[in-house]
């Protein structure tokens, strides 16, 4: 069976001299990549002999040691666990004592936030600036079945859950995206999405290095160093997230007529632009054609199956659409009593096939709950399809909130405003935003004779949860809207910040 570290080495083998990352101004190889990653994984090794799935979390920000780390984890036989360079100490140690993770690696930038974590758990700490040693003579061999990343995921309870893939299910997402959008070794494309979530890691990262190509990585997503390198010419292909369109946008609006043309200029050399993750508003599609020239190209998925569904690579993309399944995924439509629908009438997507991922880790249940008897997952969310053309309608939960392409979980959120001590009841709802996708509402009833302002809520959040997380609007209310069986009625809870 195909799997990732066949994968890396014949992409090696294929490609060795050729540049395989592009950071802070220096260009490695293939080849250094695969040195790299070897004496990554003899410092995890450690002189055992194979890591055997243990998972290794690591904090790295965007960068060649980024992939080395993750390239030596894979190569030592772990599971690698990517933790996000904006997330606080508590949602760190939420992800290292989830996943189980053995060894904690970060780069001394993060050592002071991480290293108290991973000791106080008793996990080994590693810094990136250990990583010194000579590579091991012999690797373990990695079959397709075994365990490769856990990515947490919000989903509609508790806190967030860890998405297991195997190397076999990675390996069938990539190929599905290499096919379809035909990359290869001549692609280069930019990489500035954050590094704990599929769409910089597969869709980005993995599929250019399984392809020869080059993967140039900034630090981050900023407008003006973004569009430079679009209008540098060097780049191919192109993806990212709705929010990061509307960005794009707004600083080419805002800039003088010459400097428009050379933008617009270096986009229409590009052969592929991508956007996912979140739903593309038709105005933001129609927008950045005007000034790109590029139909942007919508596809569909979720961290637990990678990419299900594309607009096609050659032939027509429809504004508002995510198209048909992708190569080796099968997509159904069902009603809620587990039907298939047909064409026209809504219902639940569902997937089937090699690209699905293995478990949620540690939680038999939530797995099992997930799929159906017949083995199909059930994503949540609603489509209808008119002749193999799916349009994304909506989600059967509303307590999923997706914000700048981030997913965050409402009841997540309202566990954590109510340990604030202002607050005595609250609600977390989506308020759609034309920027964001949607915002992160929350309302809430506050104790007698206290006040309380978003500023403050914001800084005192911080503490807690990720920035993508904390609500960016807050109503205080003497009462929240309830059913009769106590529980609060959401949609009412969203009217209260309809602007009158
Ligand atoms: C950040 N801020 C927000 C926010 N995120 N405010 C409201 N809503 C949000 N979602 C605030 C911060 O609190 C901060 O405020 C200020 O904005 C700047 O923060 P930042 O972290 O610097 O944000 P920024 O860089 O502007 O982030 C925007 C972004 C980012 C679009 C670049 O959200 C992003 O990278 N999104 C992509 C996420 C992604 O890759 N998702 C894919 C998941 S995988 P203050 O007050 O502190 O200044 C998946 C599967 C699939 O979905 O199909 O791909
Ligand atoms: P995540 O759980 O972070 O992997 O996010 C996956 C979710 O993002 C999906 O379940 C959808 O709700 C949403 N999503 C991804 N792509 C699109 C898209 N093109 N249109 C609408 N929603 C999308």
């Amino acid at each position: 069976m195909r799997h990732a570290t066949n994968i890396i080495q014949r992409a090696v083998d294929l490609h060795a001299g050729r540049v395989a990352i592009i950071a802070a101004g220096e260009r490695h190889t293939y080849a250094a990549l695969l040195e790299s990653a070897a004496r990554v994984a003899g410092l995890l090794l450690d002189g055992r002999p194979d890591l055997a799935e243990a998972r290794v979390a690591f904090l790295v920000p965007p960068s060649f040691t980024y992939v080395a780390v993750l390239w030596g984890i894979w190569r030592a036989g772990g599971i690698a666990v990517p933790l996000c360079t904006q997330h606080p100490a508590q949602e760190l140690s939420h992800v290292i004592e989830d996943s189980g993770a053995d060894i904690v690696v970060a780069h001394p930038e993060y050592e002071a936030l991480v290293r108290p974590v991973a000791e106080a758990r008793g996990r080994r700490f590693v810094l990136t600036t250990e990583i010194t040693s000579r590579a091991p003579e012999q690797l373990p061999a990695v079959v397709g079945a075994r365990g490769a990343l856990i990515i947490y995921t919000s989903g509609t309870t508790g806190k967030p859950k860890g998405a297991l893939s195997t190397h076999a299910s990675l390996t069938a997402q990539i190929e599905s995206l290499i096919t379809a959008w035909e990359w290869s070794a001549v692609d280069r494309i930019a990489l500035f999405l954050p590094l704990h979530h599929i769409h910089g890691i597969l869709n980005v990262l993995s599929c250019a290095l399984w392809s020869g190509a080059s993967c140039e990585m900034l630090r981050g997503f900023d407008p003006a160093a973004v569009w430079n390198r679009i209008a540098d010419d060097q780049l191919t292909v192109f993806m990212a997230v709705p929010t990061i369109y509307t960005r794009l946008i707004a600083y080419w609006e805002a800039a003088p007529d010459e400097e428009k043309q050379q933008l617009s200029d270096g986009c229409r050399r590009l052969r592929l632009m991508v956007s996912g993750s979140a739903a593309l508003p038709v105005s933001v599609f129609e927008k950045w054609r005007s000034i790109s020239g590029h139909a942007l190209l919508e596809r569909y998925g979720m961290t637990e199956i990678g990419m299900a569904l594309s607009n096609p690579l050659r032939g027509e993309r429809r504004p508002g659409h995510v198209g048909a399944p992708l190569p080796g995924v099968a997509a159904r439509l069902v009603d809620e009593a587990g039907h298939p629908v047909p064409d026209g009438t809504p219902g639940e997507i569902q997937i089937y096939g090699p690209t699905v991922f293995r478990e949620y880790w540690g939680k038999p249940e939530a797995t099992a709950a997930t799929f159906t008897s017949d083995g199909w997952f059930r994503t949540g969310d609603v489509a209808v399809r008119q002749n193999n053309v799916y349009r994304i309608l909506g989600r059967s939960s509303v307590d999923i909130i997706k914000t700048g392409g981030y997913k965050v979980s409402a009841l997540e959120i309202e566990e954590e405003l109510r340990n604030h001590p202002a607050i005595a009841q609250c609600a977390v709802v989506g308020i759609p935003d034309p920027e964001w996708g949607e915002r992160v509402a929350a309302a809430a009833v506050l104790h007698p004779g206290v006040t309380l302002d978003l500023k403050t809520i914001r800084t005192w959040a911080k503490k807690f949860l990720a920035a993508y997380k904390i609500p960016s609007l807050l109503v205080i209310v003497p009462d929240l809207p309830r059913n009769a069986m106590g529980k609060v009625v959401k949609p009412e809870v969203a009217k209260f910040f309809q602007k009158s």
